[in-house]
């Protein structure tokens, strides 16, 4: 729904994920805590940070080390791995090739996805069929991520169990049907510094909402460039905070919360000396998951809740939204 936050609070997820496997989790007063957290900072902000999550810090860290590494490189080098449709969209794209609402960003990126088994998902899921191209340079780098997606995988898996039970579900409210086997998405962004020397705009990113269930953020330390939008319109600064992911609610989650949850629109404004770096890692729905208000959102106390009654809550197709957005999101 969004309210006029200030700031993002911080949630120490510790509780919650030393008790993601046992189905009476709910129970336990630390994980009860954590809930209520996370169920203020989805209704309020949709955006949240997260410590205490068990991703050592020296990986957040390497795979921005890395990161940057790569995109020192020369375009040459770069293009080596270059975006098309053939390889299912997947690949490096350079400063203003992706467009947010018809407008280039000033950045550039690889774009990964979870890879789909031939045919499984019909003419939709043709357009994203093809292997992830990772960069040979800096050595190990499919190694260190296909690491990292597995860890940010599973750590979205549990907070999704929390978020779960904020909604007033079953801890497994996403797995199964809905997000048991769950798509993902990785953008791996580098916002060059200022001045530009080919910029046409300053904006990073321009202002979106992330398409999926959840997000986690591994931004640059030391640069504040995310923004979130509250209810007034007003942008908040999400500043780093070394050590952290900022999480945030995607469409997904809050057609599934019944607008309960907001996808918060957010953008990023680079206008440090400094090249920034953020690796945004999307936890998604199962691929072809037809997405709809869960009952018990419908029926939170008893009655149709509020967000249900101001504004109509759309159903989606997971993968159709996906596709739709990943067909116009770039120039070639
Ligand atoms: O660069 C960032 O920190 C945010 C990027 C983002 O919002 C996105 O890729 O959806
Ligand atoms: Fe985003």
């Amino acid at each position: 729904m969004c309210s006029n936050f200030k700031s993002i609070p911080m949630i120490d997820v510790s509780p919650l994920l030393a008790k993601c496997d046992d189905p009476k989790m709910g129970e336990d007063g630390g994980v009860i805590e954590v809930v209520r957290q996370l169920n203020q900072a989805c209704t309020q902000a949709g955006f949240f940070y997260v410590k205490g999550h068990g991703i050592p810090i020296s990986i957040l860290q390497e795979v921005k080390e890395k990161t940057h590494k790569f995109f020192e490189l020369p375009y040459e080098e770069k293009s080596k791995i270059k975006l098309n449709a053939t390889a299912g969209y997947r690949g490096y794209q350079k400063v203003l090739e992706n467009i947010t609402k018809g407008v280039p960003d000033m950045h550039e990126a690889i774009d990964c996805y979870r890879e789909l088994k031939p045919g499984a998902y019909g003419e939709v899921g043709k357009i994203l069929e093809g292997h992830n191209q990772w960069p040979l340079n800096p050595p190990n780098y499919k190694e260190m991520m296909e690491k990292y997606i597995n860890m940010c995988t599973d750590l979205s898996r549990n907070i999704m169990r929390g978020i779960a039970l904020a909604l007033g579900g079953s801890p497994y409210e996403f797995e199964g049907d809905r997000a048991g086997d769950p798509f993902w998405v990785v953008r791996i962004l580098g916002y060059p510094k200022k001045p530009f020397e080919n910029g046409v705009n300053d904006i990073g990113c321009g202002a979106h909402t992330d398409y999926g269930l959840l997000t986690l953020l591994n931004q640059e330390d030391g640069i504040n460039a995310l923004e979130v939008r509250n209810l007034s319109g007003k942008w908040i600064s999400a500043p780093p905070v070394p050590g952290t992911f900022v999480c945030n609610i995607g469409d997904m989650l809050k057609i599934y919360s019944n607008g309960l949850y907001e996808s918060t629109l957010h953008r990023v404004i680079n206008n440090s000396d400094r090249y920034r770096v953020s690796v945004a890692y999307f936890y998604e729905t199962n691929f072809h998951t037809a997405v709809e208000p869960l009952d018990i959102c419908k029926q939170r106390n008893g009655k149709v809740n509020q967000a249900d009654e101001t504004k109509k809550v759309e159903r989606a197709v997971y993968g159709e939204h996906l596709v739709g957005k990943v067909l116009t999101n770039f120039v070639f």
